[in-house]
């Protein structure tokens, strides 16, 4: 009989996210989990004999009650779940239900929240397997000892198991050096459909990946000092193609720095242009590592946005955040966008430690000096096991770990606490909810904003983004 895999994104309905932005993105669109179809893909793949089933709730809209019939149906052997730290509750419910749903399915739970915490996360009860670090050939040896009468699971690196009352942690498995040897995620294993973008002119956007890591050293990043790994020009395009020819024209690469190593960059560039493709996509980038030639480029292949990580005005700021650039860079990068006709999107983090009203309020004279006309504001919140977080404990501006105290606890009551400083958590959300209207709302980024609407669709998302950011409630 067919070993049966069911991967699952979960319903959100405990996220413990706080940030104004996120009462934004929520409903507005539904983004691809790109982690766990690069697992199902590879799984497929290498395993033709294995079933394997992928189900994203969130796109799906999909609630407790109906995934719980989902998996009574089903009747999976092993059920594959991923969080990050935000969505760990719902993830560890979702192991629960599949257990009580179907009591013979084991279940492991991946993604960056079980590679933070791999032993916390395989003590919460109903956990069986967890895979930390990347996950595609560690699920694919997991699958691979299910099969056994009695799998050597102490074998297979990246994954935590339960012997009798024991937690094992198997070693970590090293990184993916050629990531060609991944297949890429197919997308016919969910409803690619449902995935699309509030500022794309199309209503289906896909999410592709053509790196892994990054050098730079941001302390409030996770992936800082991570091995930067590419995917070959090659084999980019031919990803690009195979969803072309399906009638996909709109695509976001979720690679932290889509810009990383210029010859690389043009090479693929220059190969989609060649195509003559009529495709629009979006990146995100370092301000420092682009400049005319590169923009143009990007242009001309179809970029229609960049996502830059401009954080904040101040160098004091971009010094003690270790971000590696200065605001004139930012600024330049601004000008040279608008210049060649690409979206810049600034990324902005307020109330940055020590940081005073009136200086997060400034923010909004340094991006009109800039010309953004796309900013998100979040209210700095040092996430686990980052650089940043281990300098306030250090420094004592944070007084005990929290975050261990919550993987240890998962529990939906907990709030992300903020950078302790002069504002309270309330203070901080009205002056990040007032800063991002005055910002919205603001001349020319309203007349922007006018100018840019094309169809219904855009009209409608900018009316639907327009009143959440109006009435974030
Ligand atoms: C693209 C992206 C987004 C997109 C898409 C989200 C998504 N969930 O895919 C958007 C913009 C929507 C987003 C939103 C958020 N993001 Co985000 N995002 C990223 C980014 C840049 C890439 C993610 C990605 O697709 N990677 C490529 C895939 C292939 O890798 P992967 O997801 O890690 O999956 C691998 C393994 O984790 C594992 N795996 C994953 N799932 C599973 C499941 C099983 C069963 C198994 C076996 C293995 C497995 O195997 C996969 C293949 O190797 C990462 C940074 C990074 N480079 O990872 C941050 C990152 C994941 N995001 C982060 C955060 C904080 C958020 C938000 C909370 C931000 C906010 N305040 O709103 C939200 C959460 C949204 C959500 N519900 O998930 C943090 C997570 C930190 C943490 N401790 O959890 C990261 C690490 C960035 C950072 N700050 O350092 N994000
Ligand atoms: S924020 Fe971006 S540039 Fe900085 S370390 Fe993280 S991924 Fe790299």
């Amino acid at each position: 009989m067919k070993l049966k895999i069911l991967l699952v994104v979960p319903p959100e309905e405990s996220y413990i996210g706080a940030s104004a932005h996120q009462k934004v993105e929520k409903g507005r669109e539904s983004r691809p989990k790109l982690g766990i179809l690069y697992v199902a893909t590879y799984l497929k793949t290498h395993q033709p004999d294995v079933e394997v089933k992928v189900l994203d709730c969130t796109a799906e809209d999909i609630d407790f009650k109906q995934y719980k019939l989902v998996v009574r149906e089903y009747e999976p052997d092993l059920v594959g779940i991923t969080a990050v730290t935000f969505t760990i509750v719902d993830a560890l419910r979702a192991s629960e239900v599949a257990k009580t749903s179907f009591p013979q399915a084991r279940t492991c739970i991946g993604g960056f929240h079980a590679t933070l915490y791999p032993r916390e996360t395989l003590a919460q009860p109903g956990v069986d397997f967890v895979v930390f670090g990347e996950g595609e050939i560690t699920f694919d040896e997991l699958v691979r000892e299910l099969k056994k009468p009695i799998g050597e699971f102490k074998k297979v690196l990246g994954l935590g198991f339960r012997r009798g009352p024991d937690l094992v942690i198997n070693p970590s498995r090293p990184l993916v050096n050629n990531l060609d040897i991944l297949p890429y995620p197919d997308y016919h294993l969910v409803n690619f459909h449902k995935y699309s973008h509030v500022l794309s002119k199309d209503a289906t956007t896909l999410a592709l990946e053509s790196s892994r890591g990054c050098p730079f050293s941001c302390i409030f990043c996770d992936i800082r000092r991570t091995k930067f790994r590419i995917r070959s020009a090659g084999s980019i395009i031919s990803e690009v193609l195979h969803w072309y020819e399906q009638g996909v024209r709109s695509f976001f690469w979720v690679d932290d720095n889509f810009v990383m190593g210029r010859e690389r960059l043009l090479d693929i560039c220059y190969r989609l242009k060649k195509e003559s493709l009529k495709i629009d996509f979006k990146i995100s980038a370092r301000v420092d590592l682009i400049d005319r030639e590169i923009l143009k480029t990007l242009k001309d292949a179809g970029c229609t946005r960049i996502n830059f990580g401009v954080e904040t005005g101040y160098p004091k700021f971009l010094d003690y955040l270790q971000k590696g650039i200065t605001p004139q860079q930012t600024e330049d990068v601004f000008r040279l966008c608008k210049g060649i006709g690409i979206e810049a999107f600034a990324y902005m983090m307020l109330a940055l430690p020590g940081e005073t009203d009136q200086e997060m309020y400034d923010e909004l004279k340094y991006l009109r000096r800039i010309g953004a006309t796309y900013a998100s504001f979040s209210v700095c919140s040092p996430y686990p096991k980052t650089a940043l977080f281990q300098k306030l404990l250090e420094e004592g501006f944070i007084k005990h770990d929290y975050w261990q105290d919550f993987a240890n606890n998962p529990t939906k009551d907990f709030v992300m606490p903020l950078v302790p400083g002069e504002y309270s958590a309330e203070q901080l959300r009205n002056i990040q909810a007032d800063i991002m209207r005055k910002f919205y709302l603001s001349p020319h980024v309203l007349i922007h904003r006018l100018r840019e609407i094309r169809n219904l669709r855009q009209l409608l998302n900018n009316i639907r983004l327009g009143l959440k950011i109006l009435w974030p409630q």
